[in-house]
């Protein structure tokens, strides 16, 4: 297990990378995002890396702006930091010896951050894992309805009170409004996997259900009354991700 931050224009991103045992040459590599107030060491996330490993791929997870260890205020994320984080990694990832193709995980917000960014990148990401992927994020700050509450989209305030008492700035729900992950997803040629609860009360499973169709070549699976965090049976989830890399390995292992 390495230790080591990746720098993003100033702000510095803890990043933790781990490889398989035994270690493939070339190794090719999941790069994995935490969700909304979430980080890289959450037990889900811990799980889901540990299943990609155990399918033969290196992990490496990372704390995204105004989260876990990395710099910068909660106050101030939004969606093109994140997606900002998230090409910086990779260009990271890239230059690490032996490591070949590079593949996209994300959970919740950290998902949506996932297709957006395979949309930019649809010739260098080879495959995505997304675990109950925020999809609606972009569709709701639109609307004026997120996390529970409303507000008019046309007067976003400067700040709006969120969860566990965290102050989240308004150009949050601006760049949101931005966003069309609908177009990423078309524009994403690769294998995917959707991994979502029919019972996910945080992030209803609708938009997964839509991206199943959107997608080329995806892979949805419903997990049944499983939670948002996939917290009831994480050894499902586990086997979820492993069989669909070790069924998939003929067309994701390749190099040339
Ligand atoms: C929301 C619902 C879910 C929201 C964010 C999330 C910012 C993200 C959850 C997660 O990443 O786990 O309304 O608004």
């Amino acid at each position: 297990m390495e230790q080591f931050t990746v720098m993003d224009d100033g702000i510095a991103l803890s990043a933790v990378l781990e490889r398989p045992s035994p270690v493939p040459s070339p190794c090719p590599l999941f790069v994995v995002l935490h969700g909304f107030t979430s980080s890289k060491d959450r037990s889900h996330t811990l799980a889901a890396c540990r299943a990609m490993r155990q399918a033969g791929f290196a992990t490496l997870r990372f704390d995204l702006y105004g989260h876990g260890e990395s710099g910068g205020e909660f106050k101030n994320h939004t969606l093109y930091k994140w997606i900002s984080n998230t090409l910086c990694v990779l260009d990271y990832a890239r230059t690490l010896p032996d490591v070949g193709d590079l593949y996209l995980s994300g959970h919740s917000q950290g998902g949506l951050t996932a297709a957006l960014v395979a949309g930019m990148l649809p010739d260098r990401i080879k495959g995505l894992i997304l675990r109950a992927p925020a999809f609606m994020i972009p569709r709701c700050a639109r609307e004026g309805t997120l996390l529970g509450f409303s507000f008019d989209p046309a007067r976003i305030p400067d700040e709006i009170g969120v969860l566990k008492g965290l102050t989240l700035g308004g150009h949050y729900l601006r760049v949101a409004q931005t966003l069309h992950v609908e177009e990423a997803m078309r524009r994403f040629p690769g294998p995917v996997l959707l991994l979502h609860s029919d019972a996910d009360d945080v992030v209803p499973c609708g938009e997964s259900q839509t991206a199943a169709f959107l997608y080329p070549d995806a892979r949805l699976e419903l997990l049944p009354g499983e939670t948002h965090h996939f917290d009831r049976d994480p050894g499902r989830m586990e086997a979820l991700i492993r069989d669909f890399l070790r069924q998939r390995a003929g067309s994701f292992c390749t190099e040339n």
